[in-house]
């Protein structure tokens, strides 16, 4: 086993054969090193047969956990897995990405960076802080986040411009103390609530940009269920938060 890291990466995957060996060798280049917690849901394309051959042959210099569950469960609880995991082996700093391309692996040290010299608690990477950094979405696909991310600042009041992303990092503390709470949405809506609950414990939020790419290899496993969860959600959210202390 090579030293660990203070720092880890989560990656839930869903048929990524595609992406992952892409991503993964991205990480392996990086300055600063990160260890990576692969979740993939039992892909029937094998993304996971693929993760565990790869530390099998220590194909990558990367300490890789993979996480290997039964069938396809969705995202938001892929990533509760991968964030129990990251707290049990105690990392400091944790940060999730998508593993489709969309999230350019070199920004995670930008991230890092303002959760280490900051003072930051969670850093969100942001594709609607610089104008609008986002690549190659359909106009229909872009105008939904962009009204899904108005729509969430004005009923939530989470001061934060790209809540629906998944490019985010926490400190240990934060993601602690987040995890206390119960995180029940399963989309898109799982990230809204990730950072409402950080918001609502007084955390220190950051936003920094981000330069957003559709995916070019794979299928998006987003569709109407998931974003109709956020709809409707996000005012129970909000108002069962006005009687409900939460935990830290
Ligand atoms: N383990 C696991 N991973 C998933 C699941 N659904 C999506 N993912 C992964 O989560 C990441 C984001 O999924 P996408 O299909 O790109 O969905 P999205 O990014 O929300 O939607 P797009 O904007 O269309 O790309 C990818 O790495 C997927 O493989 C799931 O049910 N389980
Ligand atoms: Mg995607």
């Amino acid at each position: 086993m090579r030293e660990k890291r203070d720092s880890v990466i989560i990656l839930p995957t869903f048929n990524e054969i595609g992406n992952i060996e892409i991503t993964l060798k991205k990480i392996e280049n990086l300055n600063n090193k990160f260890d990576v917690i692969v979740v993939d849901d039992n892909s029937p394309d094998g993304t996971g047969s693929y993760v565990q051959d790869s530390i099998n042959s220590k194909k990558f210099n990367i300490n890789i956990t993979l996480i290997r569950r039964k069938g396809k469960k969705g995202l938001g609880t892929a990533y509760i897995e991968g964030f129990k995991k990251s707290l049990e082996l105690k990392y400091n700093f944790i940060f999730q990405l998508d593993c489709d391309g969309s999230h350019d692996p070199n920004k995670l040290e930008d991230l890092l960076n303002e959760l280490k010299n900051n003072n930051t608690d969670i850093v969100v990477g942001s594709r609607y802080i610089k104008g609008i950094t986002v690549i190659n979405w359909p106009l229909s696909r872009l105008l939904l986040s962009i009204f899904a991310n108005y729509y969430v600042k004005i009923i939530t009041g989470l001061n934060v411009n790209d809540s629906t992303g998944g490019f985010n990092g926490y400190s240990y503390n934060a993601l602690n103390s987040i995890m206390k709470n119960n995180i029940y949405f399963k989309g898109y809506a799982f990230q809204i609530q990730m950072k409402f609950i950080g918001y609502k414990l007084g955390y220190r939020i950051k936003e920094i940009p981000i330069i957003f790419k559709d995916r070019e290899i794979g299928e998006s496993k987003m569709s109407f269920k998931i974003s109709g969860e956020a709809f409707l959600g996000i005012i129970y959210m909000k108002f069962i938060s006005f009687f409900k202390s939460f935990k830290s």
